[in-house]
């Protein structure tokens, strides 16, 4: 029995023991990283509560909802950053503190040069890139914006989205889409074109695309610039003008759906030629596959549309095209896309795609 144990502490050489003693480092740290990821799933938690929508945040309490109590976050000089001292590698906050409800829209009538240099202080990237630096984002969200002739209404969007979005602490790109003046607007066809061109140039980055009309500026904080597990619908109560749009059955102006969602419907159609009814068709196709639309509360997903006057001829042909949504959703979308990329511009504060398109050999395609 002593010949045995001596033998085998003999066989227990110095390099077996510093062996065990990184494996020891390696079992504290592993523990200690953990409990950060049990802090996190906390704030998980929390905001499943919250985004399912079962507690209703209230304007008028606001600051009660959603300030640093309700939602713990790790900002840069709190004992728990300072304690586990990997600032760097936490996650950001499910909600970000410090969003306050009802915000005003900021106008804007400088120059362009003036703008970048308005908006100087957010370094933002080329292309209209932005990540946040004092936290992991949790979401990697692509804006996807069909654009044309809008200049005056473009600059008040990035005037009041780039920060907005920064509050957020979410990565994101900012994507204009838009036609050669020739042809004739289709807002789905450059949805689908956004969505393929922001993943192909960021080598898939994107998990989570924002479907935003330029005109649409959001009046809330809480409307949380995020894919949820279902499809969301953000501009659920939109001032345009004089009037209220708002509805159950509205899927347009703003709405968000991940990466794999949007792959499963098909994307939109590409068949709507001017203004009206792919929206609806993109509704269908999303109810049609069993996701459910979810939306803010109408006092939380406010939205001001800028005022403009209308240049795109309504589409005659929507009504016949919503009818055959379903019987063509699997072959009308991503999958039977044609257009050609003409320029990608990488401007200061955005990503401009433009792109052409043939109308005719579109519809008379067989799906
Ligand atoms: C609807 C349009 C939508 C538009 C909303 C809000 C159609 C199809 C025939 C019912 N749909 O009526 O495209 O987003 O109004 O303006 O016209």
């Amino acid at each position: 029995m002593i010949k045995k144990s001596l033998l085998f502490l003999g066989n227990f050489s110095f390099s077996k023991i510093i062996l065990a003693f990184l494996s020891l480092n390696l079992f504290i740290f592993l523990l200690y990283v953990n409990g950060i990821e049990s802090n996190s799933l906390n704030i998980s938690l929390k905001y499943f509560l919250f985004s399912n929508e079962t507690i209703v945040p209230n304007s008028n309490n606001s600051k009660e909802n959603l300030d640093n109590s309700t939602f713990p976050t790790v900002s840069k000089n709190s004992n728990l950053s300072k304690e586990y001292g990997i600032y760097n590698k936490t996650l950001c906050p499910m909600i970000p503190a410090k969003l306050h409800g009802r915000i005003p829209v900021k106008y804007f009538n400088g120059t362009f040069i003036e703008l970048e240099n308005s908006l100087s202080n957010l370094s933002i990237e080329k292309g209209g890139l932005w990540s946040p630096k004092e936290c992991k984002p949790r979401y990697k969200v692509a804006l996807i914006i069909p654009y044309r002739n809008r200049e005056n209404i473009l600059k008040i969007f990035l005037k009041n989205l780039h920060p907005f979005l920064q509050k957020q602490q979410i990565e994101y790109g900012i994507y204009l889409i838009e036609p050669l003046q020739n042809l004739t607007f289709n807002r789905g066809l450059l949805m689908n074109i956004g969505f393929i061109e922001s993943l192909k140039k960021t080598n898939q980055k994107w998990e989570c695309f924002m479907f935003h009309d330029v005109d649409l500026i959001p009046e809330d904080e809480r409307i949380i610039y995020s894919c949820p597990e279902q499809p969301r619908h953000l501009s659920a109560f939109v001032t345009k003008f004089n009037t209220i749009v708002s509805g159950e059955a509205l899927f347009g102006g703003v709405s968000a759906l991940t990466k794999d969602q949007m792959k499963k419907v098909n994307g939109y159609s590409n068949l709507y030629f001017g203004w009206g009814g792919e929206d609806d068709d993109f509704r269908y196709r999303i109810l049609q596959n069993n996701f459910k639309i979810t939306r803010y509360p109408l006092e939380i997903g406010r939205y001001l549309m800028i005022r403009h006057t209308s240049d795109q001829k309504i589409n005659s042909e929507r009504f016949n095209l919503l009818k055959k949504t379903v019987e063509r959703m699997k072959t009308d979308g991503l999958n039977s896309i044609e257009y050609k990329l003409n320029d990608m511009i990488i401007g200061k504060l955005f990503t401009k795609v433009i792109v052409s398109y043939d109308e005719n050999y579109l519809l008379k395609k067989i799906y």
